[in-house]
């Protein structure tokens, strides 16, 4: 397989004319020659590219335009409001999908994540950063600096043309913008990546794949469809991938390449790294699994307590804090361990690998922009988009064996309680096992190394603060379809990057389901479909969640309900009664 570096080597003097917003631009002449499929028309022709290609990684008899992509990046005018002085810095997003606060070593965790430990001991750690709990809402969010608009219902309407995303914020910013892996907020032309600011894109618009061919259906028990993979306005066929193909590492070779490229362009870059692991399926290397072979032969009970007593000794949970052995909808170790042992160790032995791949492939990355000489000037942010997951697609099934590309199976309720660390519940649910994120964030030029903040944030703050560090507003008017914006929820963290004391939100929602919560300073309303009713925590004295105030504040609850409902209203939430 060629990398992209090599292709880029490659002379081409022949060159041909494409149509790159609404201009002609000289691209090689491969670009058009050898790609047999005409590309699509978007939904805005005035924003259309003619430019379309496969990555290399995915097979060396596919067409190649990666050359005349490069010749897009050097030669693209995107139309910035303003100049793009070198001082400001890059920014690169990274997240990881369905991981549990207690899952990456500077958390209290015992898989091996060293390079993220190295972003949290040369920058900064948020203790009190919040996500959406889900897949869609949270990639919505995150785009978007905004709560979602949609309610909650599926992916329509997630991202609208009165939202910019980051990719089109940071394009207007006059930054080369790129994004490798999932995207999970609409597939149709007219809501990729591509189609919406990122001037590159890989990966899977759809949600969760096999990680060995991303285009492998879905098991009959999970749907049986296939998953929507591409590049660009490329979309990518099974046999595109070869046997070797995994994708936490073409998702890394795309971004490395990608970041080479643009660091070239003379802009500041923005790149967005959603990679999908550890999401179910539960798919590993073999070499990854072996790391932790036998590591969790003491069940998920005793390892809730080893990651406790890391996280006491790190300070990041209050000794005073009541936590709970595990959260009430996960079997006794005891218990579940009768069904098949070694299966269950398993499960949790490939999660572990596939966390450990994706360190792995982080330091790939950050040795990278060492090499760039780009380091001290790019913020590297990483986070997980919700809480470990406790669902069980197929059942609980030992007959599904982890880790091959053949099966789908995973963690389930009793290693997601002990990802989930200190907190309850999981995925979806609005307490602290499904919200709270990991943030860490490094920029050895404004962060100062082996800081902690306990300042609250939230994934809609990500907009505001890269246009902050752009030094641009944020546009009454989306820079490509005219309409007007809807004003920002989130506000730019980047006081906090500066060791300073920000304004606190004056409140921050949740909803997912029927789960849903606001928090007002310390105190937070949360509502439990399991339990059907509102409870209110002290999150400074209980931020595990372990003692209902409600009865003893009814006024406080009534005022908090009010504002949920307000919030509920404005984002187009609708309950059943
Ligand atoms: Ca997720």
């Amino acid at each position: 397989m060629p990398s992209l570096s090599s292709v880029l080597m490659e002379p081409s003097s022949t060159v041909c004319c494409c149509t790159t917003a609404g201009r002609t631009r000289t691209l090689p002449k491969r670009a058009h020659s050898c790609c047999p499929n005409k590309p699509e028309s978007l939904a805005d022709g005035s924003r259309s590219r003619s430019i379309h290609s496969r990555n290399p990684a995915m097979k060396t008899n596919s067409c190649i335009c990666l050359f005349a992509l490069v010749a897009l990046f050097l030669t693209i005018d995107s139309a910035p409001l303003m100049a793009a002085p070198q001082s400001r810095p890059n920014i690169l997003l990274i997240m990881v999908d369905d991981m549990g606060w207690s899952d990456i070593g500077c958390y209290g965790s015992e898989i091996e994540t060293p390079n993220i430990d190295r972003l949290a001991t040369e920058g900064l750690l948020f203790t009190q950063f919040y996500n959406n709990a889900k897949c869609t809402t949270t990639r919505a969010s995150l785009l978007t600096g905004l709560y979602p608009r949609n309610g909650g219902r599926g992916q329509e309407d997630l991202i609208t043309q009165k939202m910019l995303t980051l990719g089109e914020a940071m394009r207007h910013a006059g930054y080369a913008t790129g994004m490798s892996g999932k995207w999970h907020n609409g597939e149709k032309v007219g809501d990729r990546p591509f189609d919406r600011g990122f001037d590159e894109a890989y990966g899977l618009w759809s949600g969760c794949c096999n990680f060995f061919n991303p285009r492998m259906p879905d098991p009959e028990f999970k749907g049986g469809k296939a998953r929507i993979f591409g590049h660009n306005d490329t979309f990518f066929e099974i046999e595109d991938f070869p046997d070797d193909y995994y994708t936490t590492d073409a998702f890394t070779d795309h971004t490395i390449e990608t970041i080479k490229t643009h660091a070239a362009s003379g802009k500041p870059f923005f790149h967005y790294l959603p990679y999908t692991a550890p999401h179910y399926p539960l798919h590993a290397k073999p070499a990854d699994i072996a790391k932790y072979k036998g590591k969790y032969a003491e069940g998920w009970d005793v390892l809730r307590q080893q990651r406790l007593a890391k996280q006491l000794k790190l300070g990041l949970v209050d000794k005073n804090w009541e936590v709970t052995n595990r959260d009430d909808l996960a079997k006794a170790w005891d218990e579940a361990k009768t069904i098949d042992e070694d299966w269950q160790q398993l499960r949790m032995e490939v999660y572990a690998a596939m966390i450990d791949s994706v360190d792995q492939n982080i330091g790939r990355i950050l040795e990278v922009l060492n090499k760039l000489g780009i380091a001290d000037n790019t913020l590297v942010l990483f986070l997980a988009d919700n809480g470990g997951c406790a669902q069980t697609p197929g059942g609980t099934n030992p007959k599904q064996i982890p880790g091959p590309k053949e099966y789908y199976t995973h963690v389930g309720s009793g290693w997601a309680t002990a990802s989930n660390t200190p907190w309850r519940r999981y995925k979806q649910y609005c307490h602290e096992g499904g919200i709270a994120t990991p943030l860490v964030a490094r920029w050895p030029t404004a962060i100062k190394a082996g800081t902690r903040s306990e300042q609250v944030g939230h994934i809609i703050d990500f907009l505001p603060t890269f246009l902050d560090m752009a030094n641009v507003d944020y546009p009454d008017q989306h820079p490509d379809f005219g309409t007007q914006t809807i004003p920002l929820d989130g506000k730019t963290l980047l006081p906090v990057f500066q060791g300073k004391v920000r304004q606190p939100h004056d409140n921050l929602y949740w909803h997912w389901s029927t789960n849903r919560a606001v928090r007002h300073g310390d105190w937070k309303l949360a509502w439990d479909k399991h339990a059907k009713a509102w409870e209110l925590y002290d999150l400074q004295a209980d931020r595990t969640e372990a003692h209902d105030l409600a009865t003893e504040y009814p006024e406080l609850v009534v005022s908090l309900i009010k504002k949920w409902e307000s919030w509920a209203k404005m984002t187009d939430v609708k309950l059943e009664k």
